[in-house]
């Protein structure tokens, strides 16, 4: 994993991209990637896995990452979770924090240099399994919509998902409930890019495992009964597509709040939802399946 430069000095290649950095970078200079992970790896004596969480703006990764990654390290579900580096714990802290005072998390900024890459040992304490190494960066939705309306404009988005060995595809199922067919399209536009960016395989459905995430399923709670309907129903252009080019999917349904206040401030005109209360459902199920699969 460390390199050595013509001149002999030392540098440092990124974990994500490849591009080499100085020794002292804390952002690789190619993809933004914190340098961090690479001496964190570098101490663990063992490549991480990257696992993807993607989805349009707005429909909840943030939130429900700095959730996920919380439960971990509360040890949920009989899980043992090990932060790598003190910037793996940001993330859960800020939505924590946030959530503690009854507001959600802010959008997450579209350049790459201000996301949260968390860095997480993660294995089930019981069973005596194998630690798995996993780096869940949490990207911004706008980002990657850009990257799919049109491929290499985010270099690092491309990287990432082409070296995730599992992804977590969040959508919107209080939108789609509601009738919009938004998500279906954002989930189809997500699914062709990775179909294409795998064109080498052609042929051949695509193996990496794809957990469906219905967020903000408290909105619509049949979902909880049985996601795969609901996807049918109510986002069946992306049904039919993971159908013809995806091996491995699987649907959960995900609500982080019990209920929902509205208010507006002041100096804004819009209405802002207040969590009143976290209910977390269906958080860690997407996850263990992901782990299960890797
Ligand atoms: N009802 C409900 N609303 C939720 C839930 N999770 C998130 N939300 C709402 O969705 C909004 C966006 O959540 P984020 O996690 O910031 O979304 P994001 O996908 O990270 O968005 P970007 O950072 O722009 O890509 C929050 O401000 C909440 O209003 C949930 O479980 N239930
Ligand atoms: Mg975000
Ligand atoms: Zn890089």
């Amino acid at each position: 994993m460390l390199a050595k430069h013509a001149d002999t000095m030392t540098s440092t290649s990124c974990l994500i991209c490849g591009t080499h950095n100085a020794p002292d970078a804390l952002l690789c200079s190619e993809c933004c990637a914190p340098m961090a992970l690479v001496q964190d790896a570098v101490a663990q004596e063992r490549e991480p896995r990257i696992v993807s969480v993607i989805g349009e703006s707005n429909v909840g990764k943030t939130v429900y990452l700095g959730f996920l990654l919380d439960m971990l390290a509360q040890r949920a579900g009989d899980f043992e979770a090990v932060p790598k580096g003190a910037h793996s714990i940001d993330l859960q802290q800020t939505v924590m924090s946030h959530m503690a005072r009854r507001v959600f998390p802010p959008k997450t900024p579209m350049e790459a240099d201000q996301w949260y890459w968390a860095y997480y040992q993660v294995r089930r304490r019981a069973a005596g399994s194998p630690w798995a190494d996993l780096v869940m960066p949490d990207m911004a939705g706008e980002s990657l919509a850009a990257e799919v309306a049109a491929p290499q404009t985010f270099r690092v988005i491309r990287n990432l998902l082409n070296k995730s060995a599992g992804m977590l595809l969040l959508v919107d199922a209080a939108l789609a409930a509601n009738g919009s067919t938004q998500p279906d399209f954002f989930g189809m536009k997500m699914l062709s890019y990775i179909d294409s960016m795998y064109a080498a395989q052609r042929g051949r459905r695509i193996q990496t495992p794809i957990a469906v995430l219905l967020c903000k399923a408290d909105h619509c709670p049949e979902c909880f009964d049985n996601p795969r309907d609901f996807v049918q129903a109510n986002l069946c252009r992306s049904w039919n597509l993971c159908e013809s080019r995806f091996e491995n999917v699987e649907f959960f349904a995900v609500s982080v709040v019990g209920s929902l206040g509205y208010a507006t401030s002041q100096d804004e005109e819009h209405v802002v939802p207040v969590p009143l209360h976290t209910a977390l459902q269906g958080v860690l199920e997407p996850f263990e399946w992901i782990i299960d699969q890797l």
